[in-house]
């Protein structure tokens, strides 16, 4: 990977010149949400300087600019994940708010008491929770694919729990605390062929690989935007055109209507009908900003370029004794969770903060997945296209650093 552009690249990245109490920062959280180039920042700064006013509303010249950067940024989603239609983009807060927005439209509306509904034993809590309220609601019943020790899917299992009461399947495409992509392709096809529909979670998945929806043939696929190096407060729900007109609307307000009396109301058309009030302007044009910006590198050159950081961190992190890696999927994206003997992950986090590293210590938000090693929380360095070989060394000589000052 010698002519990937990293020293270029990481110029692109002011906050990665910062230090730390007094170290180089080595920014290792970026599963939690990573650093934004200037390019974005630009493009918010510019947006407020010279062309902001709300969209879809007025005819003056500052509505348009906006709008015009808006639906810009709407059609650069659509390219990068390749959806068919700009109808299929639906600007959203987040990756929780999109499952949130399936769960309580085309899951009130298609899933009965008595229905089932799929994910894994490695989901994020936001595809966990928004299914148990529905299933509260309707008296579905929640079904959870196993994983075994190397937090792979257990293939036969799953396609076992796949029957004719089986309304949905909602799946991480990668794993925010093991690292695992799951074969989404194998699992959507065994759906399909039970006429099942398919959710994919794509918060980890979209900033590390390239990601092709039609390809993918999944029905729903969520993410946000502050994990791809845009804005946080933004978020995309893709679905399948058919599917999203067909389902009723998440939230009541302004942009969202057709007509209005007091007797009742009309809904806009895609993707309108599903963005109330006004959506978050500057950080969809910021999103659009950091599409371009990863498109001009290339996602397959960023996916190679991440599969060597990992591997090196692997096998780095397989010579520290007393340090044991959760997570170790044949299929994995640059994420190394881990524990050491006798250290909790918050003193690890903490000790590692004051040389200037940051990393990620806790559940991640994925309690039932720490339940199933049977530990409290993890370390978690996760890796962004920015980051180095040598950071990768830093984060190395920290660790074995405390475990000497440990004992
Ligand atoms: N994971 C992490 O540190 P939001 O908060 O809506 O942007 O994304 C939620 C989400 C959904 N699915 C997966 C697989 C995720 O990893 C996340 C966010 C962060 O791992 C924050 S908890």
């Amino acid at each position: 990977m010698n002519n990937f552009p990293i020293e270029q690249l990481r110029a692109d990245f002011p906050i990665l010149a910062e230090t730390i109490r007094n170290k180089p920062l080595v920014y290792l959280d970026n599963a939690a949400s990573c650093q934004k180039p200037n390019a974005v920042i630009d493009a918010i700064s510019h947006l407020y300087r010279h062309d902001y006013a709300n969209i879809h509303r007025g005819v003056h010249t500052l509505s348009v600019r906006s709008t015009d950067q808006f639906e810009a940024a709407r059609e650069k989603v659509r390219a990068f994940i390749n959806a068919a239609s700009n109808k299929e983009i639906i600007f959203v807060r987040g990756a929780t708010e999109a499952i949130n927005l399936v769960a309580q439209t085309y899951g009130k509306a298609a899933i009965q008491a008595g229905d089932e509904i799929i994910i894994t034993a490695m989901e994020h809590h936001s595809n966990i929770v928004p299914w148990q309220l529905l299933c509260e609601q309707t008296g579905a019943v929640l079904k959870i694919a196993p994983m075994n020790q190397q937090g792979e899917l257990l293939y036969a299992e799953f396609e076992a729990l796949l029957t004719d009461k089986t309304r949905l399947l909602a799946v991480v495409h990668m794993s925010n605390a093991l690292g695992t992509i799951n074969p989404v392709e194998k699992m959507i096809a065994a759906a399909h062929a039970k006429a099942i529909p398919v959710l994919l979670d794509g918060a980890q998945a979209i900033p590390h690989m390239p990601v092709d929806v039609q390809a993918l043939d999944c029905d729903f696929y969520v993410f946000s935007g502050h994990k791809l190096y845009g804005p946080s407060g933004i978020g995309v729900l893709y679905g399948k055109q058919a599917l999203l007109e067909a389902m009723p609307p998440y939230q009541g307000g302004g942009d969202m209507i057709r007509t209005v009396t007091f007797e009742r109301s009309t809904y806009a058309g895609l993707p309108y009908k599903f963005e109330a009030g006004t959506p978050a302007i500057a950080e969809v044009i910021g999103l659009g900003a950091a599409i371009d910006y990863l498109n001009a590198i290339g996602m397959s050159a960023i996916a190679d370029y991440e599969a060597t950081l990992l591997t090196y961190a692997t096998e780095q992190a397989k010579q520290i004794k007393g340090l044991t890696i959760i997570g170790e999927a044949a299929e994995k994206g640059a994420i190394l969770s881990f524990v050491l003997e006798r250290i909790h992950p918050h003193d690890i986090g903490t000790m590692l903060d004051s040389l200037g590293i940051a990393i990620r210590a806790g559940h991640h938000c994925a309690m039932p997945v720490m339940d199933f090693y049977q530990v409290p929380a993890t370390a978690r360095a996760s890796f962004a296209m920015y980051n180095t070989h040598a950071e990768i060394d830093v984060l190395m000589a920290g660790i074995k650093g405390l475990i000497t000052a440990f004992g």
